[in-house]
């Protein structure tokens, strides 16, 4: 009787042991490395494929390309032009100009110059300055108001898109090509209803206008600078830090900035296609939540800031603003940058909440006049409800918040 319970038990112990291993069996993600349950066909923690590494070898082999610059050192002038053109300047550590530049009266003596470019790694180089006189001034180049400069095409993107330079601003362009798209949500009642549109081809900024960029134009068209917003340990926000999106922008101001580019601001539909691709997707990188997987995609209400709403699972490295193009994983699937968070950017159209319900289906405008103006994408104040690519605010076109920014449009 006993060897018998005995028995018994083995087996019942055998049947729950292979009943805990059909359970918990596992395999490990080759993308993120965590581990996930064997049932399922898709990575939990960052949506890989089943046993797929592709999207780790396309991280892994993505370079920046190189910023190439041409230094002369004429007795204690140091002239620096690079391409791309714009490229921020520094002399020993301090940010002084963006490229064409030429730095007058710096010192006798060894120096450093730096200068870095969104998407480009940073270059540095040490120059010898023979005669002395006085503390270092720059003085940038002045290109002429309202003249168009011609695009440099620069390649296709690690997305597949046309890029371009645009020369008078240095901004990078990218072509989207003519089609359709799927363009608001069932969330909200102003983006409600999801309907399809036309867009002929058009470009659009590749990162958010940055401080650098936007100096450029004030310098040469003789506009004040922004308000100073007031950054938390971030003084003088708009000349000290000029890799990052300007802020404090009106959409009035934004409009003149591309008026003297020779660019306009992106209509809402260009705005959407742009931040989504075509197929109707939540954010920018697909439809899984901003901190998903434990990955970083994007600058939004983070463990940095505290709101109500704040994702304190989630650290994005900053609380106000981060440098343009900092998020690899937030790309939409043009290859733009920012299209989540880190500034909310004006659009071309007047806001009108109703509007979708009556809009063209071919190259929608917005309604031909109002009160307010759109803004898109949420910024670093905002929880995850508000960087969808399919939200909407709007703000009055005569002020500024320390949130606010754009990216510039163009027709071919
Ligand atoms: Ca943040
Ligand atoms: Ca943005
Ligand atoms: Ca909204």
């Amino acid at each position: 009787m006993v060897s018998k319970i005995a028995f018994r038990k083995d087996v019942l112990c055998i049947i729950m042991f292979l009943f805990a291993l059909l359970l918990f069996a596992e395999k490990v993600c080759p993308l993120c490395g965590r581990k996930y349950a064997d049932t399922d066909n898709y990575c939990a923690y960052c949506e890989n494929p089943d046993g797929s590494a592709v999207r780790l070898e396309k991280v892994q082999t993505q370079t920046k390309p190189a910023i190439v610059a041409n230094i002369k050192v004429e007795g204690d002038s140091v002239i620096i032009t690079s391409t791309p053109e714009g490229a921020a300047v520094y002399l020993d550590g301090k940010y002084r100009a963006n490229t064409p530049v030429t730095l007058e009266n710096v010192s006798a003596g060894s120096h450093t110059i730096k200068l870095t470019y969104p998407g480009y790694k940073n270059y540095a180089r040490t120059i010898q300055v023979k005669s002395s006189s006085g503390v270092g001034t720059s003085v940038p180049s002045s290109p002429g108001v309202g003249v168009s400069t011609p695009l440099t095409y620069l390649g296709k993107n690690s997305s597949g898109y046309d890029e371009y330079r645009h020369e008078k601003t240095g901004i990078i362009l990218i072509k989207i090509p003519a089609g359709t798209f799927t363009m608001g949500s069932n969330e909200y009642d102003d983006e409600k209803p999801v309907h399809t549109v036309y867009l002929d081809e058009y470009y659009i900024g590749k990162y958010e206008v940055t401080n650098a960029q936007y100096k450029k134009f004030c310098d040469a068209a003789g506009r004040s600078y922004p308000p100073d917003p007031d950054f938390t340990a971030m003084p003088n926000y708009f000349t000290n830090y000029p890799d990052y999106p300007v802020v404090n922008v009106s959409w009035n101001d934004a409009k003149a900035y591309c008026d003297w580019a020779g660019l306009r601001l992106p209509t809402e539909a260009e705005w959407e296609k742009a931040a989504r691709g075509t197929d109707g997707r939540k954010y920018p990188w697909g439809n899984v939540e901003p901190g998903a997987g434990g990955f970083v995609r994007c600058n939004y209400a983070d463990k940095n800031t505290d709101y109500s709403w704040s994702d304190k699972s989630v650290n994005d490295g900053y609380q106000w603003t981060a440098p343009v193009g900092s998020y690899e994983r937030g790309k939409s699937p043009y290859g733009c940058y920012d299209m989540a968070g880190n500034v909310w950017e004006w659009c071309a159209d007047w806001y009108d909440e109703s509007y979708y319900s009556r809009s063209a289906n071919n190259n929608p405008k917005g309604p031909s006049s109002g009160e307010y103006r759109v803004l898109r994408g949420g910024s670093g104040d905002s929880g995850a409800w508000g960087i969808r690519c399919a939200d909407r605010i709007w703000y009055s076109p005569a002020n500024r918040l320390g949130n606010y920014g754009f990216r510039v449009g163009s027709s071919p």
